[in-house]
Order: structure tokens, then C-alpha cells, then sequence
């Protein structure tokens, strides 16, 4: 009888475990797997955000589907693939902000959860969708620029009537056009007359783009004789001082402050200084690893991540831009 009492619930207890052991190995969830797709693959930066999520799914465990999605149409078809392969959630930068509806509509006829990351969605009423976002403080960082811009031309004691400034606009993206309403205010604010500040659209946001604008504005300004050059990032810039470098301008006429950190390392690189003289540096480990974790957290945890998260930036210069960079884990 003792025996009897004692072994039944061992015996149950070991039962169970045994059919708890199977039941676990049988129907064991899917790995997780969460996708990050970008509207410009062969930008740097976006590159930098797949590195940096791919060291959270390296650690944490998942499989992060990496996808360039550069158009609308890529875009719905990406997220209807990661459907099929049962991917639980994606992180996006979207090639139109305006893409955003037809963006959660699909995710969420699959169930998947969206993070938003660089580029807003933006609902049809042109408000800002209700979905979690991480972007970077764009206006602040525009006035970052700005201010550098004018110390560095202050600094090296630039006469006004032979400057202007050169913005690489891009106004149909709202974080572009903080970004350079930004570098405009915070240069009128300390003294820079507007009617020297020469804003120029770029119909792509990439060197070319920004090259073709820089060339035009020579045109329109043949009188000019040192540029201070601005735009959303350091493709922006870059572009514009290389037109002007082929008109025979150099580092000592042209100062280009970007923001990014990733593209201009060539022009750092480069044995002597180029008109690219600085950028403010942002964080493609924040957009890419946070992101990415927060996706997983939310999947497995059912944490929610931040609504709204803003990045900051800091200025650095081929100077320091090695070192800066170490320290903030980019390098
Ligand atoms: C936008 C730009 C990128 C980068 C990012 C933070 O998506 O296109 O170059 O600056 O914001």
C-alpha cells in the first residue's frame, strides 16, 4: 500500500515528464524570424543597420531576413514572402512614407508586428502613423550642422561676400527636410544672411543625385568663390563637393558638413583633405541592433517597444571620426 502510494505519483510525475519532454521536442516553436528591409540597399548606412541587427540575431537567437525593397511593389511582395515563411514581425525603412497603410495592412493580414526605422509612415490624412518608430532627432542634428558649418567658416575668417552656402534639399521626406531646415535656421540665427543660403532639390537621395545639384548651382552662382555645403546625409554632400571640386574648387573653398558616418569614411580616408569636412555622425547600431532586439522582445516577451525613439548626433571631422567612432561601438 505504501508502495503502491508512494510510486503512483512518482510514476505519474515521471510520465508527464516524459510526455512533457516529447510534447516540447515534437512542437517546439519555430525559430523566430523577423525581417529588416530597406529602401536603399547599396546605401552604407543601410548596410551598417543590417550588420548591427544581424549581431542582436546572432545573440539573441533568430533569423533576420534581410531584404532591399526599393519600390512599392517590392515592398508588398517582400512582406508577403516573409509571411509565407512564417517570419513573426520586420523592421522597415520604407521607400515611401506614404506606403505606410498599405504597409500595416499586409503585416497585419499575416500577424506580423512592424517597427518603423529612419523614414516616418505617414497615415492618409498626412498625419504620422500610429506605429512604433525610431528615427533620429532630425532638427536638432540639421542645426548641428548648421553651427558647425558657420564656426568652421568663422574660424578660418571666410570674407561673406565671396560665400554662400549650397543645401542639397530633399523635401518630400520629412526627416530630410528637418534636417536641412535645421542647418538653415541655426546659420540665419547666428548671422548668416539668408538671402546667401541657396537651397537646390535632388531628385534621388544618393551622390548622383546630389552631384547634379551641386552642378547646377555653380551655374546659378558663377560668382561665388567658397561654398559651405549641407544636405539630409553625407550623400547629400558628397555629391555637391565632388561637382565642385571638378570645377576646381578644394578643401580650401568648399566645406561639407553631412550627417551619416558611414559613407564618408572614403572621403576621411582620402591622403589629403577634401571638401567634405565634416559629418555628424549618427547611429546605425541604434537603428539596427535596438531595433532588432526590441522586435524580438516583442515576439517572445510581448514587451511593446518605444513609440517614438530619437537618436542623437555628433560632429566629428577626419581628426576624430576613427576614434569617435570606437567609442560609440561603429567601428
Ligand atoms: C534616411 C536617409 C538615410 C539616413 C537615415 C537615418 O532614411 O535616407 O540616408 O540618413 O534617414
Amino acid at each position: 500500500m505504501f508502495l503502491r502510494s508512494f510510486l503512483a505519483p512518482t510514476l505519474g510525475v515521471a510520465l508527464l515528464a516524459v510526455a512533457l519532454g516529447g510534447c516540447g521536442g515534437d512542437n517546439a516553436p519555430d525559430r523566430v524570424k523577423i525581417g529588416f528591409l530597406v529602401k536603399q540597399p547599396e546605401e552604407i548606412w543601410f548596410q551598417k543597420e543590417w550588420e548591427f541587427a544581424q549581431q542582436a540575431a546572432d545573440r539573441l537567437g533568430f533569423d533576420l531576413i534581410k531584404i532591399g525593397a526599393t519600390d512599392a511593389e517590392k515592398v508588398l511582395t517582400a512582406i508577403g514572402n516573409l509571411g509565407a515563411q512564417g517570419a513573426q514581425g520586420f523592421i522597415i525603412c520604407t521607400p515611401d512614407v506614404r506606403l505606410g497603410p498599405a504597409i500595416m495592412a499586409r503585416a497585419r493580414s499575416y500577424g506580423m508586428k512592424v517597427i518603423s526605422v529612419d523614414d516616418q509612415f505617414v497615415g492618409p490624412d498626412g498625419h504620422f502613423m500610429d506605429v512604433p518608430y525610431v528615427g533620429i532627432s532630425a532638427s536638432d542634428i540639421g542645426r548641428k550642422v548648421g553651427m558647425a558649418l558657420y564656426d568652421e567658416f568663422a574660424r578660418r575668417g571666410w570674407p561673406l561676400e565671396e560665400t554662400a552656402v549650397c543645401v542639397v534639399t530633399f523635401e518630400e521626406l520629412h526627416t530630410s527636410k528637418e534636417r536641412t531646415d535645421g542647418a538653415i535656421a541655426a546659420l540665419v540665427e547666428v548671422g548668416f544672411p539668408a538671402d546667401r543660403i541657396h537651397k537646390a532639390g535632388e531628385r534621388t537621395t544618393d551622390i548622383e543625385g546630389s552631384f547634379h545639384v551641386g552642378s547646377a548651382m555653380l551655374t546659378r552662382f558663377p560668382d561665388v568663390k567658397r561654398w559651405l555645403v549641407c544636405s539630409m546625409n553625407d550623400e547629400g554632400v558628397i555629391g555637391a563637393v565632388r561637382a565642385m571640386e571638378g570645377r576646381g574648387f578644394n578643401a580650401d573653398t568648399v566645406i561639407g558638413i553631412g550627417i551619416g558616418g558611414s559613407s564618408c569614411v572614403v572621403e576621411f580616408q582620402k591622403s589629403s583633405p577634401t571638401g567634405f569636412y565634416a559629418t555628424c555622425l549618427i547611429s546605425p547600431k541604434r537603428h539596427g541592433y535596438d531595433t532588432a532586439e526590441w522586435m524580438y522582445k516583442w515576439i517572445t516577451e510581448g514587451v511593446e517597444p518605444p513609440k517614438d525613439t530619437r537618436t542623437e548626433g555628433i560632429i566629428v571631422t577626419r581628426d576624430d571620426y576613427d576614434q569617435v567612432m570606437r567609442e560609440q561601438g561603429l567601428l
